[in-house]
């Protein structure tokens, strides 16, 4: 049960929640509409995991940025990216945030301060460090968030960023949404300790792990996070723990989820847990309900706009690809 509810206006609960059902909805239709044959795509599921991105969200101020993965619709979402632009990227159209040339894994929307998806596991770290050592050096007062899976923090990109990002001080917070498992793997065959967490000491940074399905404690370990690095005090690392209730990908069955940790997880959801927190702080059913139906609502909104989208245009084939020769300095 989240434990500092009270701490929060209800403005902010109603931005969490919120948050959350559009994440979750945007999800389930997407995989719907694969199941049903209405359109054809890939995504990778964030079903489980709505609570940490919702939680970011809140923490961040519009202009921070954000560095994400595959499995990042739900960050999208709650990084504000229009969810036509979304969809409309993952079906491959016009509309798309990168306009139907990148698909779910390579989403970016500047304007929100989405500046990168990727595929490429662990990747997304050094390119934060990147985006938060240009903030440190335009003297902005910006901070980066990367967001990756507990298998991402295995690669050597992953160490070598955190490295960095120590020694120099860098206004980044990397939070790792720990769902335990990697493709198909358990987290216990992976790595030999219990705590993601704890692969900041080796670096010198401070490591914390909290309940990823607690979206009101996962925003107070971000936010002081964020603090932190915003007044100069350098990185850290959180680590979420949450679950992925869906295979790796849509269509994965995910067949290799023992059955008595799905349905323990399925205890911890936090769509269902949310709403009791939400209840003990004053909101009623129908407030609580109504923000579903929106989710539902502009999702579908969203879905018919993109699926009635042009595919992009040969003539843009080349547009955004190369850079105009534009040097960056600094000085
Ligand atoms: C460098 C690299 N190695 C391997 C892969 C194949 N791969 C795709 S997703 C994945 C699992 C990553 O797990 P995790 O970091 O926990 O993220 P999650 O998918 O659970 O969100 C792997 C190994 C890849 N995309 N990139
Ligand atoms: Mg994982």
């Amino acid at each position: 049960m989240p434990s500092r509810t009270d701490e929060l206006t209800k403005a902010e609960l109603e931005q969490l929640w919120t948050s959350m059902c559009v994440a979750e909805r945007l999800d389930t239709r997407i995989r719907n509409g694969i199941r049903r044959g209405e359109f054809a795509t890939v995504i990778w599921p964030s079903r489980g995991q709505e609570a940490v991105s919702a939680a970011a969200g809140l923490a961040l101020r519009k202009d921070d940025r954000l560095v994400t993965t595959y499995r990042g619709l739900h960050d999208h979402v709650a990084k504000g990216v229009p969810l036509e632009e979304i969809i409309g990227e993952v079906l491959g159209t016009s509309v798309g945030a990168s306009r139907g040339k990148g698909g779910t894994m390579h989403i970016a929307a500047p304007d929100v301060g989405v500046m990168m998806t990727t595929g490429i596991v662990g990747s997304g770290v050094p390119v934060g460090v990147g985006l938060a050592l240009a903030a440190k050096k335009d003297g902005s007062d910006r901070v980066t968030v990367v967001s990756f899976g507990d298998g991402a923090t295995n690669t050597g990109s992953f160490h070598e960023g955190i490295n960095l990002a120590a020694t120099w001080k860098l206004p980044v917070v990397f939070l790792c949404q720990n769902n335990l498992y990697a493709e198909m793997t358990p987290v216990e065959e992976t790595m030999a300790i219990d705590r993601v967490a704890d692969r900041a000491n080796g670096v010198g940074m401070p490591g914390v792990t909290v309940d990823g399905n607690d979206p009101v404690a996962t925003y107070f370990a971000i936010r002081d996070a964020v603090e932190r690095a915003r007044a100069g005090g350098g990185p850290t690392l959180v680590e979420a723990v949450t679950f992925r209730f869906e295979g790796h990908y849509a269509g994965d069955s995910g067949h290799y989820i023992p059955g008595p940790q799905l349905e323990r997880q399925q205890q911890l959801d936090p769509m269902s847990t949310f709403p009791t927190a939400l209840r003990e702080a004053g909101f009623t059913d129908a407030e609580i309900d109504a923000v579903r139906e929106y989710a539902v609502v502009e999702v579908e909104k969203a879905v018919q706009n993109a699926v009635s989208a042009a595919p992009p245009s040969t003539a843009e084939i080349t547009s955004d690809v190369y850079g105009n020769g534009l040097v960056v300095s600094h000085e």
